[in-house]
């Protein structure tokens, strides 16, 4: 018999879920009872009651996960939770996590990560919860977890010995199961419905002396995946093909995101090594990148790309057609373009892949995106960092088959050729001072400058992007200043929703060019001039004191 305590306990006020959960450095996780506190608020607020509810858990294998694990356990047991799925070690990546609510049909999963901020004791730890569709709580549930979470007085319990779940099998805590299962099993089943596996591992085979392959797992959660992938079912040699595919605590001690500061080293070896496909994906495996020889497939057009070979490349999307795209607002408009080419419906919605979920569920969205180097479609609720290296492998082999040698490069230029260039570029201002990041909004949201020219690019109108969603009608605002002019261009200005220090000031800069003399011209050069506009416009140096930005992607 397991006995539940009940414990007085004192809310924190600072516990609202961002873009993507709760996201705070570790040390603040392990205040007296803050992360205890979470998880009961969540439990309080799981859909149709915590009594009988099945439950994934599990993450991306950061610094602190046991710790959590061990919380989750307790809480649910006094909670009356029916069962836990936990994937062996815990270690699940956010898509992954994504496809087993929906495949065990579980009421929802709670996912441990911090995506692709830093790990470690002094670094940063975060707690999602997704909800019966797989996909990130919206925003009338993580609401009522934080106000739940602000009047929180008891913290219920069992006290339990430490549970171990490094093997595959089936426990009982009291009236609870935990349930430890193969957690790359299921995933790599789903990916095999979706692509031509048979058609990959051929072509690779066929060109192992000439194609090159690399994959880089950052030492986050992937790493499990792409060794099955790559080496188990594509036959690739190890050595060769992966590199940090081992997921630790610390992600080797640099941040695991996808992007060409941080993923350096995989750039470099692209350079060097003349690799045809390089890859990589961030710690809990909802990002990726995807880059070849002198090519680099911004996410923006990685998206666009992806649609527009769907139907043609993807034997999932021959099979179910394609219901409709979408993009996050930042997002260039490059999947717009194929989306009236294919006359199909598409849709902007606010940054946040919780925003695609309702579209999924109704149908009518199939394939979507993010500028930030995120990419899915409707077979699971996050996006899926390695579906999209997957696909973006089909589309190589797909083009091969008919022109052989087709590189990543080859294969932009020709989208380009069709649907004309939106060259764009994000720049991150990280740990800005909170009040100097709502002054820089603040001004921003007070511009009145419709009708005026700068730099010969004329400005067609100002607005705070205001999202109603279509399924349910519900309204986000104020989610980005956009600064549009006559020319089809676009400078976006919004506050991060996941940093976990001071404020991020994310700066999005969009050009579309139909000139083909244009279309192979650099990122940089060719946005030049309306950087200097935005920065201009904005004020961003007077407003913050900074020159350059941390990032520039
Ligand atoms: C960032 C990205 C956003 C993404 C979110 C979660 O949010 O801009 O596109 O959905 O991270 O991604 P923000 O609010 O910081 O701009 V992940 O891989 O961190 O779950
Ligand atoms: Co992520």
């Amino acid at each position: 018999m397991v006995e539940s305590k009940t414990i007085a306990t004192q809310p924190y006020y600072d516990q609202k879920p961002g873009t993507s959960g709760l996201r705070k450095r570790v040390k603040i996780f392990q205040q007296k009872y803050y992360t205890e506190n979470f998880i009961q608020s969540v439990m309080h607020a799981i859909e149709g009651g915590s009594q009988g509810a099945t439950l994934v858990v599990g993450g991306d294998g950061r610094y602190y996960l046991d710790q959590v694990m061990q919380i989750i356990i307790q809480f649910s047991v006094a909670a009356g939770i029916k069962k836990l799925i936990v994937p062996q070690h815990g270690l699940v990546s956010t898509p992954a996590g994504s496809h087993l609510i929906r495949k065990y049909k579980a009421t929802g999963g709670i996912l441990l990560t911090a995506s692709h901020n830093p790990g470690g004791a002094d670094k940063d730890f975060g707690i999602k919860y997704n909800v019966r569709n797989g996909g990130p709580a919206p925003e009338n549930v993580t609401n009522k977890i934080f106000d739940i979470s602000k009047s929180l007085e008891q913290l219920h319990y069992a006290d339990l010995p430490h549970v171990d779940y490094s093997q595959i099998g089936t426990q009982t805590i009291g009236t609870m199961e935990v349930q430890v299962i193969d957690g790359v099993d299921d995933y790599v089943d789903l990916m095999k419905e979706i692509f031509d596996f048979e058609a990959i591992r051929y072509f690779l085979q066929e060109n192992k002396d000439t194609f090159k392959l690399l994959f880089d797992g950052m030492h986050g959660v992937t790493g499990i995946y792409g060794q099955r992938l790559f080496v188990q079912e594509f036959g690739l040699a190890k050595e060769k093909s992966l590199m940090r595919a081992k997921p630790l605590p610390d992600f080797g001690g640099e941040h695991p995101d996808p992007n060409l500061t941080y993923a350096h080293e995989l750039v470099e070896r692209v350079e060097k090594e003349q690799i045809d496909f390089g890859a990589a994906s961030d710690g809990d495996g909802d990002r990726n990148m995807v880059l070849g020889k002198n090519a680099f497939v911004t996410p923006s057009d990685s998206v666009a790309v992806i649609a527009h070979y769907a139907r043609e490349a993807i034997p999932y999307f021959r099979k179910n057609g394609v219901n409709g795209l979408a993009r996050s607002m930042p997002t260039s408009r490059a999947l717009d373009l194929v989306a009236q080419k294919q006359q199909l419906e598409h849709f902007e919605v606010p940054t946040g892949w919780k925003f695609f979920g309702n579209l999924m569920d109704a149908g009518r969205c199939s394939i979507c995106g993010e500028e930030s180097f995120g990419t899915g479609s409707d077979h699971v609720r996050e996006k899926d960092g390695v579906w999209a290296i997957l696909a973006w492998l089909s589309i190589v082999v797909h083009v091969n088959k008919t022109k052989p040698g087709t590189s990543i490069y080859d294969i932009l230029q020709d989208h380009y050729k069709i649907y004309g260039r939106n060259f764009f570029t994000r720049y991150d201002y990280e740990e800005v001072e909170s009040k100097k990041a709502t002054e820089l909004i603040q001004h921003l949201q007070d511009l009145s400058i419709v009708g005026q020219t700068f730099d010969g690019f004329t400005v067609s109108d100002v607005d705070d992007f205001e999202y109603r969603d279509p399924i349910d009608g519900s309204v986000s605002s104020h989610q980005g200043i956009r600064i549009m002019f006559k020319d089809g261009s676009r400078i976006v200005v919004r506050l991060s929703g996941t940093g976990s220090q001071g404020a991020t000031i994310r700066l999005y800069i969009e050009k579309y060019s139909n000139n083909p003399s244009e279309y192979a011209m650099e990122t940089h050069k060719a946005l030049g001039p309306l950087i200097q506009v935005a920065l201009d416009i904005s004020r961003l140096k007077s407003f913050t004191g900074r020159d350059k930005p941390t990032v520039i992607t």
